[in-house]
């Protein structure tokens, strides 16, 4: 039987199938397909004819980041040449809590789906980087594990095929940049958790200088769907090119805030207004954030804009993790620019002076134009500083993240603005 929803239908957020349960609905079944029947490289191109993209914000076609695991001489998977893979569940990003509710709800998934992966590069340990304050999905992936290993689909000799693989659980000790894969693979290390300069990208020199994948928790869920379904099957859930379902989300002041797994490719106005009953009574939509705190505004123009990833970035922002973030016509953008430049100065690993210095300096101005002390002078210097920030001049994208919600607010609530520094006060005072 195959289902619309295939991330979150076996999802119960108050007490998530066991073993046993999750094998009675078919779980597991994509892992004896693949050690019975398909070498590593059958799994590689069936990902790849399922257009999977990675769900962690970048949109990054899976198969071939997977494609760029060098190929020992030895390509079997039972070789145990030192390779890795990594989920990348350190959700952070603000307005995101997707892979929350995956790990949570349905933790043996997970596992499933890193068997596959790490079959499919030649992996024999594999990790999953959790974020620290996740303390109930810590607690049942490592049931989920522990279950794993007890019926012999982790650990030596899978079921009897000769594969082994271990997984390992690490739960981070915080911060955001710890998501972004070369600062998530130096804190694994035991390092300092700072970005590394790419290339050499970590698909060639990632975990102790081997070879490793980072893929995110959502990214790696779909496939033991795409293994039991079909590339085709998989093609036909989205409404466009981006194949399968996307678990969007929703917060601010709407009636429903919450997520909802759907096609690939709906909507603005269906997610907003269908799912989350649009905005709470007397307030009207101002913007929105279409994927996490790090993409650039859209505004009520932008309602009948298709959530992909190339139909986002061509309206000037990008599909990013899928969680949008409303602002309402009551409260003050400035603000809620403030709030998010304030979350990425705390979060910036300082290794780099555009963003160590640049989103402090951001933070300094947008907090005096909030308070009526700013001048055009302060206005003038944030869009500069969203040119000092940008692409190419920092060490990762941390700080070219935060100028997406700050050059994108300094375009479309320009006038809000102007009226904080002309009216010397917030004109929303006493709304937020
Ligand atoms: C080989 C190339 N591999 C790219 C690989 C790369 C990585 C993936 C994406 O940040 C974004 C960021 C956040 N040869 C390659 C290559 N790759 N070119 O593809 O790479 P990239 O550089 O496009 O993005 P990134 O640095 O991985 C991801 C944004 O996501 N974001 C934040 C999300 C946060 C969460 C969370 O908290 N869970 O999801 C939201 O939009 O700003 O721009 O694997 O190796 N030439």
């Amino acid at each position: 039987m195959t289902t619309d929803k295939p991330l979150t239908q076996h999802i119960n957020q108050d007490k998530p199938l066991a073993m046993p349960e999750y094998i009675d609905v078919g779980g597991y079944r994509s892992v004896d397909k693949i050690l019975q029947q398909m070498s590593a490289q059958d799994v590689q191109d069936v990902v790849k004819d399922s257009g999977l993209k990675g769900r962690g914000g970048a949109g990054f076609p899976t198969a071939m980041k997977w494609s760029f695991v060098p190929k020992f001489e030895d390509t079997d998977p039972r070789s145990g040449d030192d390779k890795y893979l990594i989920c990348n569940a350190d959700e952070m990003e603000p307005g995101t809590f997707k892979d929350r509710w995956l790990l949570e709800g349905v933790p043996h998934q997970l596992i499933e789906a890193m068997i596959i992966a790490s079959y499919a590069i030649g992996a024999n340990k594999a990790f999953i980087f959790l974020r620290g304050e996740y303390h109930l999905a810590a607690k049942r992936l490592q049931q989920a594990l522990d279950e794993a290993y007890q019926q012999g689909y982790l650990g030596d000799n899978i079921r009897n095929s000769g594969y082994q693989l271990d997984l390992y659980l690490h739960t981070s000790a915080g911060r955001y940049i710890c998501g972004e894969e070369t600062a998530l693979i130096n804190a694994l290390e035991g390092q300092r958790a700072n970005p590394r300069a790419k290339p050499p990208f970590p698909q060639v020199s990632g975990l102790f200088g081997k070879p490793t994948i980072v893929n995110n928790v959502e990214t790696l869920c779909n496939l033991p769907h795409i293994i039991n379904h079909g590339a085709d099957w998989f093609k036909q859930l989205s409404n466009n090119d981006d194949a399968g379902t996307k678990i969007y989300s929703v917060s601010g002041r709407v009636q429903r805030p919450g997520l909802w797994e759907l096609p690939m490719g709906i909507t603005v106005r269906e997610l907003l207004y269908q799912r989350a009953g649009g905005l709470s009574p007397g307030l009207n939509l101002k913007g929105f954030l279409p994927g996490g705190a790090s993409t650039d505004f859209l505004t009520v123009e932008h309602l009948d804009l298709v959530l992909g990833y190339d139909e986002v970035s061509a309206a000037g922002s990008r599909l990013g993790t899928g969680g949008i973030i409303v602002l309402d016509d009551q409260n003050c953008p400035v603000a809620m620019v403030l709030n998010l430049l304030k979350f990425f100065a705390q979060e910036s690993c300082g290794f780099c002076t555009p963003c160590r210095d640049g989103t402090a300096w951001a933070v300094d101005a947008l907090t005096r134009i909030e308070q009526g002390q700013g001048s055009q002078q302060d206005l003038d210097n944030l869009h500069k500083l969203c040119d000092f920030m940008w692409l190419g001049k920092t060490h990762c994208a941390l700080a070219p993240g935060a100028v997406e919600p700050l050059q994108s607010a300094l375009k479309y609530f320009h006038d809000d603005f102007e009226q904080h520094i002309d009216k010397g006060c917030c004109p929303y005072s006493g709304h937020h």
